[in-house]
């Protein structure tokens, strides 16, 4: 205990805390802690190895698929600590994704024959590349059960654009992309009639079902997929399942790999033996190996056919041009992973022990000497599968996804049957290390770990299964993501995550300095098109316009109100209020909701937003700001007025504040001294540098942008005063305290922000 007790104590001190700090809290010390809560030494290791403390920020952002719930997760590596849900394929009511009408178009765009489909299976989220590496712009990712591509925009981490494909109606190899994002790729999962809503028994499986794999065209400087410069190659009923872009000299190729080549029909209802059996009776499946940069020329030429408007290359035409070849893969395979050189690509056997390396030379080498073993049903001509491997390796039971190291010919592959993390040496064909994990691990993730320059230092298994980790919730358990520490030669588990919002397929992290968000709008961006939003308006120009029976409302947020606070109507008339949030200052927002018409907006510092209803009941609905944006939050509201038909007002005036000149005077004084709090910290800011520091100086200008509103009420105060109208020259005067507030607000943040940042004197 001693020995325990001294090294726990030297480890505290490197890491730099120092005896002080346990003080604080209470008389225990760290090995009293340790004992009293049960830990080991290796927990603690484990905890300092995570622990991101106050103030400090995660090495690495993970974006993780949110499974069933039709969002994205993001979180900090290597704290665990989720950051974010992103809306894409479900409405997220927070960011008034779905209750707002920029968000609304968004997600009209993932309709499907005219009908709204307000949930998603997303799989697979990939970050966009600049040859081969993470960029950080924008992050894609696919809906299997509908079948969707979504672009989300990492300046803003908002969902801009949905994608339905054109020809498949499930799909599950996506989304992959090019070495420069030129092309987001999307396989199809099960086989269907490419054609929409035509129908085919399932008898003519092998002649009419298809599958296929698409290739979303995307334009970065827009930050879309053009959808009209997108095109899909025709494949045969397998089942695609994973798909991976080749990189250095596989650029322009990309795998798909399959299973159930044996284009198998079940019918256990009518005595057939299942899917599961029949899909699995062959020792192989196909690795589908795409020339797609020639693909792209062959439907530039004209050779595609159009397939609900779609440019198709049918197989005869990929055949006759070389674009796409097979190869053998060991019995029901899952995962394909190209090597960051680009040089081999790893497919996992699932039913199969073994991971098959395959070589991307002697493929090449295959096609140029047109040696083929034989072609398929379809004509498609397939490789040898030793003429085209570098090696294969037994891992373990089911192996499923392979995700590389920052050290050369170093990978981890997921064993899901064995719940481990195998470690091995691709190159030389090496088992190196196992590691358990807790349960039934799917995917796995390292640091950047599908470009050309995976980081190392950590992996995350997202376990299927998380049984007895957590405290019971019910019979509905969480996921479990574990982060494993891989800059050793051993694998350390350093810590369970429970992910509670879906079933994750698969997560990419970043290096956080690459993303670099904005903190504001331009003012008036309607933020789903970056576009100016035809309803914003500057402060001052508030109004709200009748047409008809249809009332647009232009409106402002800023600390405490809302303008106008009054909006009236009659009943049955069509409402769209749009909000344009006036604030610079980081962290601003404002929500806005009416009561009871299914609304919400998200309006952040900058954006301009609408929300659209039919005010269909008369009555009288407030209205409000839902995020705690200041100390007069609360007050920031106002009232919908839906008048009934032929209403006549009868009575015109407000009820009186009966307030007294003493009254007056107090609100006066107070307004006094806090001007004098605010000049001695305008002192304080304007006698250091502060104009090195970007933050504080928009915090300056907001602070000063508020005060600035006071500008003309002490007149006005002062000329109800002198009318002896105590009612409003007490509360113009209470207007100005309300704007103090604010400027004295930020002015102390920014004062605390330069003490604790080392701001120095100027003369
Ligand atoms: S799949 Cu889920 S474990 Cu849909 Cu990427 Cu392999
Ligand atoms: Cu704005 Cu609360």
């Amino acid at each position: 205990m001693k020995q325990f007790n001294k090294q726990a104590t030297s480890l505290l001190l490197a890491a730099g805390m120092g005896l002080a700090a346990t003080a604080a809290w209470s008389a225990d010390n760290l090995a009293d802690v340790l004992k009293a809560r049960g830990l080991s030494q290796q927990d603690l290791l484990a905890a300092a190895k995570t622990y991101v403390p106050t103030g400090k920020r995660d090495e690495f952002v993970a974006f993780s698929s949110g499974g069933q719930s039709g969002q994205v997760i993001v979180y900090g590596v290597p704290s665990m600590r989720i950051l974010k849900y992103i809306g894409v394929f479900t409405p997220e009511p927070w960011q008034g994704y779905g209750f707002d009408e920029s968000s609304k178009k968004v997600l009209s765009g993932g309709r499907i024959d005219g009908k709204d489909i307000t949930w998603g299976d997303t799989h697979h989220p990939a970050i966009s590349e600049t040859n081969g590496e993470y960029d950080g712009q924008f992050l894609f990712i696919n809906d299997k059960a509908n079948p969707r591509l979504a672009v989300i925009d990492l300046r803003d981490f908002e969902t801009k654009q949905i994608v339905v494909n054109p020809i498949f109606k499930s799909e599950h190899g996506g989304a992959f992309v090019t070495t420069n994002t030129e092309y987001v790729i999307e396989a199809a999962q099960y086989p269907t009639p490419l054609e929409n809503k035509k129908f085919y028994p399932l008898e003519e499986m092998n002649e009419k079902y298809r599958g296929g794999v698409t290739y979303w065209k995307f334009d970065r400087k827009e930050g879309r997929i053009v959808t009209k410069d997108s095109f899909s190659l025709e494949l045969p009923p397998y089942w695609q399942d994973l798909s991976d872009a080749g990189k250095g000299p596989s650029e322009g190729w990309s795998f798909t790999n399959s299973f159930c080549s044996e284009r198998y029909v079940g019918g256990i209802e009518k005595g057939r033996p299942p899917y599961e059996a029949g899909c699995s009776a062959k020792d192989t499946d196909y690795l589908h190996v795409i020339n797609w940069k020639k693909a792209a020329e062959v439907v530039k030429a004209g050779k595609a056919k159009k397939i609900n408007g779609h440019d198709v290359i049918m197989m005869e035409t990929a055949i006759k041009e070389g674009l796409l070849y097979l190869i053998p893969e060991p019995k029901s395979p899952h995962g394909v992973d190209v090597s960051p050189d680009g040089k081999l690509i790893v497919v996992a056997g699932k039913l199969d022990t073994h991971v098959s390396v395959y070589s991307f030379e002697k493929i090449q080498a295959a096609i140029k000497a047109g040696k083929f073993e034989s072609k398929d049903a379809y004509g498609i001509p397939v490789i040898g599968m030793k003429d085209a491997l570098h090696t294969q390796v037994s891992l373990g039971l089911g192996p499923l996804h392979t995700q590389y190291d920052s050290k050369a010919c170093i990978a981890y592959t997921s064993l899901y049957v064995d719940s481990q993390v195998a470690k091995w040496n691709y190159c030389e064909g090496k088992v190196l290390d196992k590691i358990s994990v807790h349960y039934n691990i799917g995917h796995l993730m390292t640091m950047e770990g599908d470009s050309t320059k995976p980081a190392g230092k950590y992996l995350v298994a997202l376990n299927k299964l998380s049984i007895d980790r957590f405290v019971p919730v019910g019979p509905l358990q969480p996921q479990s993501h574990q982060l494993i520490d891989i800059s050793g030669d051993k694998m350390q588990l350093l810590y369970d995550m429970p992910l509670p919002l879906g079933e994750p397929h698969y997560v990419v992290a970043i290096d956080a300095k690459k993303l670099k968000p904005a903190v504001r709008y331009k003012v008036g961006t309607d933020s789903r098109t970056d576009k100016p939003h035809p309803g914003a308006v500057r402060a001052g120009e508030e109004k709200t316009v009748k047409k008809g029976n249809k009332v647009e409302v232009f409106a402002t947020l800023i600390r405490s109100h809302i303008t106008p606070e009054t909006i009236e109507v009659d009943v049955g008339d069509e409402v769209t209020i749009n909000l344009t949030n006036l604030e610079r200052a980081q962290d601003e927002t404002h929500g806005f909701t009416v009561s009871t018409y299914n609304v919400h907006a998200s309006v952040e510092p900058g954006k301009t937003v609408a929300v659209k209803f039919k005010a269909d009941k008369e009555g009288v609905y407030p209205y409000y700001c839902t995020e705690f944006c200041s100390a007069l939050h609360l007050e920031m509201m106002g009232y919908l007025l839906v008048k009934p038909k032929g209403w006549k007002p009868t009575k015109l005036t407000l009820a009186k504040g009966n307030y007294t000149e003493a009254d007056y005077k107090a609100t006066v004084k107070k307004v006094v001294d806090t001007q004098a709090i605010i000049d001695s910290v305008v002192a304080y800011i304007t006698s250091v540098n502060y104009k090195d520091f970007p933050d504080v100086v928009a915090m300056v200008e907001d602070a000063f942008d508020q005060l600035g509103k006071t500008k003309g009420l002490k007149e006005k105060h002062e000329g109800f005063a002198a009318k002896k109208d105590w009612e409003n020259a007490n509360l113009w005067a209470e207007q100005i305290w309300q704007y103090q507030v604010k400027t004295a607000d930020l002015g102390l943040r920014a004062k605390t922000y330069l003490e604790q940042n080392g701001a120095k004197k100027v003369k």
